[in-house]
């Protein structure tokens, strides 16, 4: 009996130990690095490069981002800055890239800016080799909305494998919805959310990205954690920075306290449970803790259609402690943006996907061709599309440049209209969208955001040309 004392103490402490040991430590959230504008002018280099991340969990991410970084550095900018971007492309070429493609190919998109497709403005149609650099130069209007928008490589055929090495990044505009009070006195959050597919054996993304572990990150990390003061009101700029990946988003016990949908400011606020962010999405929340605890931020299980069923993950961690805040919500925000009038011309488009092996999708059953032209409309104009499912699982419609109004939801009117830059297609359903083409002539795209889609033909070009001269 003398002896087995020690025993049993030197037995719980090993037990101890091992538990400690395999018990998960998840990161803290930490908030991309900041660049802002400064007397109109935000001029930076962003550097496309391979490095090792440290995802977290133990888990090392051998990949190319901007700067470094998962995500990139946070642009910050305001109505009437110049946006100038010198973008380096050093992605080394991938061990599997299929025999004759370049996937190292790259550009920026500024998604959801109200800003120039021309020239070195927000051009989807520039392309920036390997051993390359290009510099942009964005000119954001003086009566650009205040918003969260964000930016990613745009080059047709490797933009989902780009994206889901880490290639994304906020961009804020601030203004007008930032000063009024009560959001002024929130804390703001960046929580870009991303999914990678880790190939376990060589660490890196597959350039053929179906493959590998299905790794859901924000802000670069594997489950993050960060603390909220009971009563505390916080700001999340929530982005939904996948390829493919929807996220119906939960908070436990919270509500989330919806302002501001792809950069544009509710009228009021709009308070859920549950809020569905679709791939190239923005969401502004407010949330407000509760009582001390722990409480997850769920992207619950999910199935598009004929897709493949997602199970649920949790995303982040929020610790509620500490001395209780006592902070107010607010309930009206901006005016509504008016309906842009009367649609002049009606379009129908389908999101069809043409070939399953090989993957080749399209628009109206043809796969994307920079050189061919599927409409032309003047500058100015409104029109009234409506976008079909042609394959029952669904797809983000997502255009360049003008911000949309949706009216009806399969055929549905809606009792309150919205503006997006980017909605859902329902599986098996149609979307009917009003679209100004307002301030900026050129060449321009609408597309699928599941960027495997986007890659593979599922986008179109349209070209807004200069009003006729009257004579
Ligand atoms: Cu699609």
């Amino acid at each position: 009996m003398k002896s087995a004392r020690p025993i049993f103490l030197a037995l719980t402490l090993l037990l101890t130990a091992c538990n400690r040991r395999t018990e998960i430590q998840y990161e803290t959230l930490t908030q991309p690095e900041v660049r802002a504008s400064a007397g109109g002018v935000l001029a930076t280099t962003i550097t496309m490069s391979e490095k090792n991340h440290d995802i977290g969990v133990g888990i090392a991410l051998v990949s190319s981002s901007y700067d470094g970084g998962i995500p990139g550095p946070t642009l910050e900018l305001r109505p009437g800055d110049n946006l100038q971007i010198t973008l380096v492309n050093n992605i080394p070429m991938p061990g599997d890239a299929m025999a004759g493609t370049d996937p190292r190919v790259s550009n920026l998109h500024f998604h959801g800016l109200h800003v120039s497709p021309l020239g070195n403005s927000d051009n989807p149609l520039v392309e920036v080799n390997a051993g390359a650099s290009f510099t942009y130069n964005v000119a954001i209007p003086a009566n650009h909305p205040a918003g969260t928008f964000w930016y990613h490589p745009h080059h047709h055929g490797h933009v989902a494998w780009q994206v889901a090495n880490g290639m994304q990044g906020a961009l804020i505009v601030r203004g007008d919805v930032d000063a009024l009070p009560t959001i002024a006195a929130a804390r703001e959050r960046i929580l870009m959310l991303a999914n990678i597919k880790l190939d376990p054996a060589t660490g890196r993304v597959p350039v053929m990205s179906e493959t590998g572990m299905d790794l859901f990150l924000v802000n670069g990390k594997v489950r993050p954690v960060f603390t909220m003061r009971p009563g505390e009101v916080q700001r999340w700029r929530i982005l939904a920075g996948s390829g493919s990946r929807y996220f119906p988003l939960q908070l436990d016990s919270h509500e989330l306290h919806q302002i501001a949908f792809d950069g544009i400011t509710l009228p009021a606020v709009q308070s859920t449970t549950e809020a569905m962010l679709i791939p190239g999405q923005r969401t502004d929340v407010l949330v407000r803790a509760g009582a001390p605890g722990r409480y997850m931020l769920r992207k619950m299980a999910h199935q598009n259609g004929l897709s493949p069923f997602v199970p649920e993950h949790i995303l982040a961690e929020v610790v509620v402690e500490g001395a209780p805040l006592t902070m107010a919500l607010p309930t009206t925000l901006l005016p509504m943006r008016p309906d842009p009038g009367v649609a002049g011309v009606q379009r129908n488009w389908s999101f069809d996907i043409i070939s399953e092996f090989p993957m080749v999708t399209g628009v109206n059953m043809q796969p994307f061709n920079a050189a061919v032209v599927s409409a032309q409309m003047h500058l100015g104009s409104v029109e009234e599309w409506t976008i079909v499912d042609g394959v029952t699982t669904g797809h983000p419609f997502h255009i360049h440049t003008n911000h949309f109004l949706v009216t009806h939801v399969n055929g549905q009117p809606l009792a309150q209209p919205y503006w997006r830059d980017t909605v859902n297609v329902p599986p098996a359903g149609q979307v009917t969208v009003k679209i100004p083409f307002d301030d900026f002539v050129g060449p321009n795209v609408f597309h699928c955001h599941i960027l495997e889609h986007e890659d593979t033909g599922m986008m179109a070009r349209f070209d807004v040309l200069a009003q006729p001269t009257l004579k």
